[in-house]
């Protein structure tokens, strides 16, 4: 096996959930060539940095992601820091010949998407993005069954994505552990940070989203800000419900919010089409629900015993499940970062390119900006997309 030194920026969730996929890829995976060796953990806090190196097993600890990315004993970068550090430190990273992994939403903007692109593909070094629900066996399944045409000409697809953490107007916005209500360091509310998941997994169930119409809102107008003090606008969008349209002409509906009480990761999906449908709830993340138009003797078209079918996705035949425990016994939100991880090493050793790389995630920023765009015009917009089939 290959050491692949990692140098991880950022020490928060995402810093946890990376670090977690890093120590369990090679028991799990032991197939693969390249085996992650915790080398250097980046946060500005040298204290937290040291205790959270301590903890996961970390070799080193640095304070400047500038120095991170200069080392030569570094061959990965992993930022997992505030949106509005992505760009700059995957630029710099991509130049100096790293590899590069970047928490989601890619960019605060199209363009700072497209310069990251522009620059890991100068470079040439291998790239993802972590948008992990892909990655959800439940969730992979369907993307096969799409494949397999199994849910035929597509009509509509529906999405939710629903949280209540920031509904209490006491809550302050800003700094370390408030950022994502900072549209300053986000870039946008639940448009980069929860719609953006459910873009995703939309585009590579069902292909391209040509076009958008979207509302959004701000519920709560201003908070006290962490670092100033200060009471400030908020600058976030706290709900968008978004309409679109896909270029295979299907319609979908997209509901994202940070507002729905008692919802915590409410993360649905819902794809109808001529053949069958199908839904997931990652709120119940073992299961995906499928509906064949076909009797059971396999000729098309329903009978008295069609019906809805609640498929335990635990089997050693689906997707990464081989991998894990026994058929029947199940797997968590953590496992989602390993199979990203274990698809992004075995990409590069076979020379095909684990998605979503920074080139597919740029469409999906290019949709983020329609759908910004859209609620500030009140018209619908054009997003631009362009996916090739992968
Ligand atoms: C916060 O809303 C958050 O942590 C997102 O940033 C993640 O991407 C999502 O998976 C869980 O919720």
């Amino acid at each position: 096996m290959v050491p692949l030194n990692i140098g991880m920026i950022g020490y928060g969730f995402m810093g946890r959930a990376h670090s977690n996929a890093y120590r369990q890829v090679p028991t799990f995976f032991p197939g693969l060539r390249y085996r992650p060796v915790l080398k250097a953990i980046c946060g500005r806090d040298a204290e937290r940095a040291r205790a959270f190196a301590d903890l996961w097993g970390y070799e080193t600890v640095e304070t400047d992601w500038r120095r991170m990315v200069e080392r030569p004993d570094v061959d990965v970068i992993d930022i997992g820091t505030p949106n509005s550090t992505h760009a700059e430190i995957a630029i710099a990273a991509a130049r100096a010949g790293k590899w590069v992994l970047c928490e989601k939403p890619l960019a605060m903007n199209r363009a700072e998407a497209e310069a990251m692109v522009e620059a890991v593909e100068a470079a040439g070094v291998p790239n993802m993005v972590w948008f992990n629900y892909r990655r959800v066996p439940a969730v992979s399944l369907a993307h096969q069954l799409v494949r397999e045409g199994r849910v035929g000409r597509p009509y509509h697809y529906r999405a939710t994505y629903l949280q209540d953490w920031t509904m209490n107007a006491e809550l302050p916005q800003g700094g370390q552990t408030l950022w994502r209500l900072e549209a300053a360091v986000a870039g946008s509310g639940v448009v980069g940070d929860l719609l953006s998941h459910s873009i995703d997994t939309a585009m590579w169930l069902n292909g391209p989203i040509v076009a958008v119409t979207a509302v959004t809102e701000t519920f709560v107008r201003q908070r006290r800000h962490q670092q100033t003090g200060e009471i400030e606008p908020v600058t976030v969008d706290d709900t968008v419900m978004m309409l679109a349209r896909f270029a295979n002409g299907s319609l979908g509906t997209f509901e994202s919010s940070r507002y729905a009480r008692g919802r915590k990761n409410f993360n649905t999906l819902e794809l109808n089409g001529a053949d069958g449908s199908l839904r997931f709830d990652l709120e119940d993340p073992q299961y995906l629900e499928f509906f064949e138009y076909r009797d059971p003797s396999g000729r098309k078209g329903e009978d008295h015993l069609a019906g809805w079918r609640r498929i335990h996705v635990s089997a050693h035949e689906h997707p990464y499940m081989n991998r894990w425990w026994v058929p029947g016994t199940t797997i968590g939100y953590e496992h989602s970062f390993t199979n990203a991880l274990a698809d992004f090493l075995e990409g590069v050793e076979k020379g095909k390119p684990a998605q979503p790389d920074f080139r597919t995630a740029l469409e999906t920023q290019k949709v983020c900006d329609a759908v910004l765009a859209s609620a500030a015009s009140g018209r619908w917009q054009e997003t631009g997309v362009e996916l090739p089939e992968r």
